[in-house]
């Protein structure tokens, strides 16, 4: 049926103002007349505008700015990444059903997205505010031929994925800030939270959550994140294309995965660098074995934090959240 979906509406836009007759979308498609005119009215439930004009047939004139599966396929240029998409208008976590998907024999590329989370989560069970309509709430899996102690790195190129994909498709030019925020005008706008399957000595499947702040009003956001929390069509002034974004974020990544996976972290790590805010700066890093305080001084091939600290001696960090 959703095959059915996708073939219309890809003919529909490869030839966005041609008309296209009932019997030649039933020839794409491969199924009957009426099916085509069903399916039509499901793809309108979905918000997409289909003109229908007698003895031309049909055209599209408008889409939503969803991010259903049908949206994102129209014009994806991936191989893999989200060549199988599973969307839910709500869920409780994005992250939760991509776990039960890998544990269940899902492809590489597998990307579940939601238009909201009800029970989105950071790092640690903190809250992730992921209100309706307004942000990208996914989670990619990718199946890595590669020992577990690689999956810290995923969460750095994943960063680098979205900051690109923020700078081409809006022209901001976010920073990261270690190990998984991506502020814009020094607030957070997207987080990053990396899980793994694995057994121990490999990789099973990476779960890369990627929640991303895009059409939020500042009314949007609960009291707690008013001082910390931005969107990027905020501080665009304008209202942005979630699926647009999904789809280079897709494009990104899996540009970067194949490098990675042919030449290893040390050219993601020379991006990530040159997008980072606190490389070079006064920082402290807090752990759940306390704080330390100092200069960072860069990432390890690894992707661990390097901080000097006041007497010289150089403390590698795994996790923790900075402060500026
Ligand atoms: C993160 O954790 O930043 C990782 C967030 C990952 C969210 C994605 S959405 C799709 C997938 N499904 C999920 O359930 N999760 C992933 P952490 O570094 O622990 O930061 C969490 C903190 O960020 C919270 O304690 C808040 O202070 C703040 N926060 C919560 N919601 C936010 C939002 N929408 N924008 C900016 N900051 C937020």
């Amino acid at each position: 049926q959703s095959v059915i979906r996708e073939k219309l509406l890809s003919a529909l836009s490869d030839s966005p103002d041609d008309f296209l007759s009932g019997q030649a979308l039933a020839d794409i498609a491969g199924c009957s007349r009426a099916a085509v005119w069903k399916h039509i009215e499901e793809l309108r439930k979905e918000g997409f505008v289909l003109e229908a004009v007698r003895k031309k047939g049909y055209r599209i004139i408008g889409s939503p700015d969803s991010v259903t599966a049908n949206k994102l396929k129209i014009g994806l240029k991936t191989k893999t990444l989200g060549q199988y998409i599973h969307y839910e208008e709500t869920v409780g976590s994005t992250q939760k059903v991509a776990h039960e998907l890998a544990a269940n024999g899902a492809p590489e590329g597998t990307l579940v997205i939601a238009d909201e989370q009800t029970d989105g989560r950071g790092r640690l069970m903190r809250e992730w505010h992921s209100s309706k309509g307004t942000g990208v709430w996914m989670s990619l899996i990718l199946k890595p031929l590669l020992p577990p102690q690689k999956a810290p790195q995923f969460t750095l190129i994943a960063a680098v994925a979205v900051v690109q994909a923020i700078q081409e498709t809006t022209g901001l030019e976010p920073q990261i800030k270690w190990p998984n925020d991506i502020l814009i005008n020094g607030k957070k706008a997207t987080g990053i939270l990396t899980e793994l399957q694995a057994e121990p000595d490999k990789i099973s499947s990476i779960i890369i959550g990627i929640g991303m702040n895009v059409n939020q009003t500042q009314e949007h956001f609960p009291d707690e994140l008013q001082s910390i929390a931005t969107s990027y069509g905020m501080v665009a002034g304008r209202s942005l294309s979630r699926s647009d974004i999904v789809q280079k974020v897709l494009e990104r990544m899996e540009a970067l995965y194949e490098l990675y996976m042919a030449k290893g972290f040390t050219p993601i790590k020379l991006m990530w660098e040159s997008y980072a805010v606190s490389i070079g700066k006064r920082i402290t890093a807090r752990t759940i074995n306390g704080s330390i305080e100092g200069y960072a001084r860069g990432i390890t091939e690894e992707g661990v934090l390097q901080i000097e600290d006041d007497t010289g001696q150089l403390h590698h960090i795994y996790s923790a959240d900075i402060e500026l």
